[in-house]
C-alpha cells in the first residue's frame, strides 16, 4: 500500500464473530487492493472491558472504549462500524450519521421497520459526503458476483424464476443455548431476518429486480432453551435455568419480484446437515446460474442456446483474474473463502466513500429487504395472505 494514501479511521461497536469477520476485512483489504485511503483500525468498542480489550489485543485495534458514544463522539473517526445485534443499530447508526461519520451496519439493517425507516431516513439527512452501507457480505463472493454479471448482460434470456435458500442447522439440537439470535428483543426474528434477509438481498442482487410482495409461514419448534453461559461462537456453554425462544427457527415464502420473475425462499437453522448452505438458483428463458456457498469457487451455468449434444450445467471455476475480485489475489485456480466477502467489502466501502459516490447496498436497498421480512411476518400472522412490501 503506497505511502501517500490518507488513513481512514474506523471505529467497531461489537466484538463478537462478525466484529472478528470485519476486523479481518479492515485489516486485509488495503494488504491485496490499491485503496485509495488505509483503513486504520483505531477505536473498539464493547461493554465489558476485558472482552473488549482482549478482542483488540488479538484483531489489531488501537484502543478500546466501553461506551458506543465514543465512536460518535471522538472527532479523528471517519467511519463506526456496527456488529452489534440488531436492537442497537437504529441508535448507533442514527447518531453516527448525525455526526457526519460514514456509517456499515451489519444485516439486517434493524429488528423493526419503524427503525429501518428512521434509519434510512437519517442516512437520507446526512450531508451528501456522509454515506451508509448495509452488510450484505455475500453479494461480495466472486461467484454471487460473476452470476449477476451474466444475469444482467442477459445471459440466460428472461428472467423467470428464483429459488433461494440458506440453510443451517445449528439449533437442530433442542439443548443449544438461548444465545441473542433467539431473542426477538435483541435479534428482530430468527431464521427469518438473520438468513432470509441474506437470500432476498443475494436474490435481487442476482436478478436485478425486486421482490414485491410475497406470502409466509414461520414456524418454532423448540419454544424453551437452556439459558446460555459462556458465548462461543454461534453458540456456547448452557446453564440449568431454561428460557422462551422468541423467534422463528424455520421461515418460508413465496414472492413476486418486480421484473415479472417469482420466487420461492426458505431460511432455516434446523436442516439437518446443512451447515451454511446458502443457494441462489435463477431459472431464465435462455439458461441459468446456480450459486452455491458451499461451493464457493464455482458458479453453475446452463446455457440453453448450445447444441443440444453440448448442454448441460457447467461449473464455471470463479478463480480467473477476468473474474469479479480475483486480479488482487492468488495466481489462477487458488480458491478464497469465507472471510474475502468481507475483505472485498471494505475494499468496496474504501473505494465509494473515497470516491464521494454512494456504497451499495445502501440503507435504503435494506430497508427495503426489511419490508420483505416484514411482509412475511405479516403475511404469516395472517395465515399466508398475500402482502405487498412495495
Ligand atoms: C448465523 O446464522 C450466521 O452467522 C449469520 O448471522 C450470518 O449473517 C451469516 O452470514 C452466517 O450465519
Amino acid at each position: 500500500m503506497p505511502n501517500d494514501v490518507p488513513p481512514l479511521k474506523i471505529a467497531m461497536v461489537g466484538h463478537g464473530f462478525m466484529g472478528a469477520a470485519h476486523s479481518q476485512g479492515w485489516r486485509v483489504a488495503p494488504r491485496f487492493f490499491d485503496l485509495p485511503a488505509r483503513p486504520e483500525m483505531a477505536l473498539l468498542v464493547g461493554r465489558n472491558s476485558t472482552g473488549v480489550e482482549a478482542a483488540a489485543r488479538k484483531w489489531g485495534w488501537q484502543d478500546t472504549a466501553t461506551d458506543w458514544r465514543a465512536a460518535v463522539d471522538r472527532d479523528d473517526i471517519d467511519v463506526v462500524d456496527i456488529v452489534t445485534p440488531g436492537g442497537s443499530h437504529a441508535e448507533i447508526a442514527i447518531a453516527a450519521l448525525e455526526a457526519g461519520k460514514h456509517v456499515l451496519c451489519e444485516k439486517p439493517l434493524a429488528n423493526t421497520l419503524d427503525e429501518a425507516v428512521a434509519m434510512a431516513e437519517a442516512a437520507g439527512r446526512a450531508g451528501k459526503d456522509v454515506f451508509a452501507m448495509v452488510g450484505f457480505t455475500y453479494r461480495r463472493v466472486p461467484a454471487a458476483a460473476l452470476a449477476r454479471d451474466l444475469v444482467l448482460s442477459g445471459a440466460i434470456g428472461e428472467v423467470r424464476q428464483v429459488r433461494a435458500t440458506y440453510l443451517q442447522d445449528w439449533l437442530v439440537d433442542s439443548d443449544a443455548p438461548l444465545t441473542w439470535r433467539l431473542q426477538k428483543d435483541l435479534a428482530g426474528s430468527g431464521a427469518l431476518g438473520d438468513l432470509g434477509a441474506h437470500a432476498v438481498d443475494l436474490a435481487q442482487f442476482i436478478t436485478g429486480q425486486r421482490v414485491t410482495g410475497v406470502s409466509g409461514l414461520l414456524n418454532t419448534f423448540v419454544h424453551e432453551r437452556p439459558l446460555l453461559g459462556e458465548a462461543a461462537g454461534l453458540a456456547g456453554t448452557a446453564t440449568q435455568e431454561r428460557g422462551l425462544v422468541t423467534v422463528d427457527d424455520v421461515s418460508l415464502f413465496t414472492s413476486r419480484f418486480d421484473g415479472g420473475a417469482i420466487g420461492s425462499f426458505e431460511a432455516t437453522r434446523m436442516s439437518t446437515g446443512r451447515k451454511n448452505a446458502l443457494r441462489v438458483e435463477v431459472s431464465g428463458s435462455a439458461g441459468a446460474v446456480s450459486f452455491d456457498l458451499e461451493k464457493m469457487n464455482s458458479l453453475g451455468f446452463y446455457d440453453a442456446t448450445a447444441p443440444d449434444t453440448r448442454r448441460g450445467f457447467t461449473d464455471i471455476m470463479v478463480t480467473e483474474p477476468a473474474h469479479p475480485y480475483l486480479s488482487a489475489w492468488w495466481p489462477p485456480g487458488h480458491s478464497l473463502g469465507y472471510e474475502h466477502g468481507f475483505v472485498h467489502q471494505a475494499k468496496d466501502f474504501v473505494e465509494a466513500v473515497m470516491e464521494e459516490r454512494q456504497p451499495e447496498p445502501s440503507f435504503a436497498d435494506g430497508l427495503q429487504v426489511q419490508k420483505v421480512l416484514d411482509g412475511v411476518e405479516r403475511s404469516a400472522a395472517a395465515d399466508s395472505i398475500w402482502t405487498k412490501t412495495i
